[in-house]
């Protein structure tokens, strides 16, 4: 058999072998689903709790297929964060601050696309078809929802940066954001239901509190390989953060760079007031797999702190606090000082 003829027969029996094997994932992942606590979800109807983590059933899917496809590099960096924590916007800071050599400030990619694009979102991809060899660029950037806990452990050895924020405001941020995209034969979603299930840890990716804990832990043991960033902090010091993150993913600024300036033309071009002013972020929808469809202005909806406080009753905000403080005592992590 000539070679070439060996390769065709070859990638054809690879093809075979992964069709196999997916089609044996979806129907673990069939059986799973019966095995597991159901709980309530925001955006559909149930969630389920997968080895501690409240998912839907199709992150629970993703879950599997990443852990059976994803191929990382050592050069690789996941953006890790529970939802509404400041993925965004670290998107942006990331990824200007990595590739500050190849854009201009004045004319840059970000004005043309929106941050979402710069970073695939491991939680939904197309596995196993999509392998990210296409990616030309190193370091290669992925996000993630998953707890640290649901990583597989080539990702667990890369570099991450983790980002939290104030239970309250991710609350009512979620609130907002997950009732956009609730299914219609659904009924709206309250805020005192979601209220009550946030507190009990039913939220997707959810527990909060052991979502943070998961890399918190993972953090004291490998600083070198989790960077533990709080939204709070970056809102009150955008400029002490991105000098982090450049040294995190081994770009520090060189002393003619700060001369210059470019640590604070990237916290000016990644600002709320900058990205959810442009075009590209106001127009048009985010596709997270072919479920999940957003809104691109979505993303943006006020970039602050305490928002909660429009919200929330004395009540409701000493209940949070106290869960935040039982669940972090002895850890060494405070969310409540920040705010
Ligand atoms: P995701 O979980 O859907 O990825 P994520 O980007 O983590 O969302 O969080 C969205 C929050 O970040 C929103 O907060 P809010 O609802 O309280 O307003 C959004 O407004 C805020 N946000 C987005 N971009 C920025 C930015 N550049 N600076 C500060 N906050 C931002």
């Amino acid at each position: 058999m000539s070679s070439f003829l060996s390769t065709l027969v070859g990638s054809k029996e690879e093809e075979e072998k992964e069709e196999v094997e997916y089609n044996i994932i979806c129907q673990k992942h069939k059986l799973l689903l019966q095995t597991l606590t159901k709980g309530n979800g925001w955006r559909v109807q149930h969630l389920y709790n997968y080895k501690g983590f409240w998912l839907n059933p199709n992150t629970v899917k993703n879950n599997l297929l990443l852990h059976t496809y994803f191929k990382s590099l050592p050069t690789d960096i996941v953006l890790a964060a529970f939802m509404k924590s400041g993925t965004t916007w670290l998107k942006a800071l990331m990824f200007s601050t990595l590739n500050r050599h190849r854009y201009n400030f004045s004319d840059h990619h970000l004005h043309n696309h929106g941050p979402q694009s710069t970073f695939p979102f491991l939680d939904c991809e197309s596995y196993p078809i999509t392998d990210f060899t296409n990616i030309p660029i190193s370091p290669r950037l992925f996000a993630t929802h998953y707890s640290y806990t649901l990583l597989p452990a080539c990702i667990k050895s890369g570099k991450i940066v983790y980002v939290c924020r104030d239970p309250k405001d991710v609350l009512i941020s979620k609130w907002h954001f997950m009732s956009k995209l609730r299914s219609k034969d659904l009924p709206p979603l309250s805020l005192d239901v979601a209220f009550e299930l946030f507190c009990q840890g039913e939220s997707e990716y959810g527990p909060f509190w052991e979502h943070i804990l998961s890399y918190w832990r993972a953090s004291l043991e490998s600083p070198e390989k989790i960077l533990f960033l709080k939204y709070e902090e970056m809102k009150k010091q955008p400029e002490v953060v991105v000098r982090k993150l450049a040294a995190f993913m081994g770009k520090p600024f060189a002393e003619e760079e700060e001369e210059k300036g470019v640590v604070g033309d990237i916290v000016k071009l990644c600002s709320f007031e900058n990205l959810s002013n442009l075009e590209v972020n106001n127009k048009g929808v985010e596709k997270f797999g072919s479920l999940v469809e957003v809104e691109k202005r979505d993303f943006f909806r006020k970039g602050e702190i305490g928002d909660w406080k429009n919200y929330l009753n004395e009540e409701m905000k000493e209940r949070i606090d106290r869960i935040t403080d039982d669940k972090f005592k002895g850890s060494g992590l405070s969310l409540n000082a920040t705010v």
